[in-house]
């Protein structure tokens, strides 16, 4: 039993009767496939091995209280009365699944809830994804209701638009949902289908180096570039209605029309446009195994993400650059949302303590702190442990 499923079943059981059941979501990584969810695009994301572990038991009311074991605190939220906007900020994501399912026309039962994650919290790699899914996924099975991984993930996806601010895409809380162990996810964020990808990395590793950077004033910046994305489709759509979203667009397309955005909007567009182009490339190159092939195309969507979009930071740059040097390093890019937290790096298995002793010195050097390591495997999504 790992550490902390009998951490939250022991918290659970020193404070309600009964024995719980228990659930766990994963975060996630994104290996290719950056702000294309939002647009209609491709997203390729893996689950991995830290998640959000819920201990959960039925009420007879329709409360949930729910602690957290990391942040010591509880919450009680009754779903009959109304919306309190004066609750901490992270039961936002529990009791926003919670009202969104509801407002699907679900009635949940209360539960009482205690959970603990280690997923970092602001490190781009979805905490809030796996507390809504963990904590969605929960609420629905104590109430003996059918659980669809996608209606929940759109739950989640909501919950963040309607209770916390961020209008995030569908990316990390559909892989949290849905991963499969030893695979990414080729998602079609328009149709919602996803299709695994094996990851044949016996002889390579994904690494992820957290830059210690919080990214956690972010969401403005979030909508800001969504809100560019939209404003590209808007112009487009005035010479070529058939585009509902930058997804409908080419790299042809878009530079024939280039004239009619401006400067920076069409920097937006070329990236998410690229990006998308680049995401089923890697995906072909990962079924071919042509493993140097998707390197290049994470470093192409680093460039893009710095230069075109602006979501990375001088963190994120040094953790990339720094990699680059390291001969077995295939590719490297920022992961996530952005503006701080991680990078993602293919890596040949005997060059990984390499780039793990580089990075950090170079890092040392540079910001005066080491960065976070996580080197993982593909996981699988959102499940109640038996
Ligand atoms: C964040 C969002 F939540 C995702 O939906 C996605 O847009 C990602 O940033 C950028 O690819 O993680």
């Amino acid at each position: 039993m790992s550490t902390l499923e009998s951490r939250v079943r022991d918290a659970f059981r020193s404070s309600y009767r009964g024995t719980p059941r228990l659930f766990r979501a994963p975060g996630r990584v994104n290996l290719i496939g950056e702000h294309t969810d939002y647009n209609d695009g491709f997203v390729l994301p893996l689950a991995i091995e830290r998640a959000t572990w819920v201990a959960a038991a039925p009420r007879a009311d329709h409360v949930v209280e729910v602690t957290s074991l990391g942040l010591g605190q509880t919450v009680r939220f009754d779903l009959d009365a109304p919306w309190d906007s004066s609750r901490p900020s992270w039961s936002r994501y529990v009791e926003g699944v919670a009202r969104v399912l509801e407002a699907g026309g679900v009635r949940l039962r209360g539960a009482n809830l205690v959970l603990t994650s280690d997923v970092p919290y602001g490190a781009g790699l979805s905490s809030s994804a796996s507390l809504e899914m963990a904590t969605g996924l929960a609420l629905l099975s104590l109430s003996g209701l059918p659980v669809d991984g996608v209606r929940l993930a759109l739950a989640g996806q909501r919950a963040e638009h309607d209770y916390v601010g961020t209008r995030c895409g569908i990316m990390d809380q559909y892989v949290s949902a849905l991963a499969r162990e030893g695979h990414a996810l080729l998602i079609d964020c328009r149709s919602l289908e996803a299709t695994p990808v094996p990851l044949a990395l016996d002889r390579h590793a994904l690494v992820v180096l957290d830059s210690g950077v919080k990214h956690t004033h972010a969401s403005s910046g979030y909508n800001a570039r969504r809100s560019d994305s939209e404003r590209g489709v808007a112009l487009l759509r005035e010479v070529l209605p058939e585009v509902r979203a930058l997804r409908d667009v080419t790299p042809d397309m878009l530079e024939a029309h280039a004239s009619r955005l401006p400067e920076l909007v069409l920097r937006r567009c070329r990236h998410v446009v690229g990006e998308d182009a680049r995401t089923l490339a890697a995906v072909e190159a990962l079924r071919a195994g042509e493993l140097e092939r998707v390197g290049r195309l994470m470093y192409e969507s680093h460039v893009s993400l710095r230069d075109d979009y602006e979501v990375s930071c001088p963190e994120l740059d040094a953790l990339v650059e720094a990699a680059r040097s390291v001969p077995g390093v295939l590719g490297a890019r920022m992961t996530g949302g952005g503006f701080g937290g991680c990078t993602v790096n293919l890596v040949a298995q005997e060059a990984v303590d390499t780039l793990i002793a580089h990075t950090a010195e170079h890092y040392q050097r540079t910001f005066g702190r080491a960065p976070g390591v996580l080197v993982t495997r593909a996981s699988a999504g959102a499940a109640e442990l038996p």
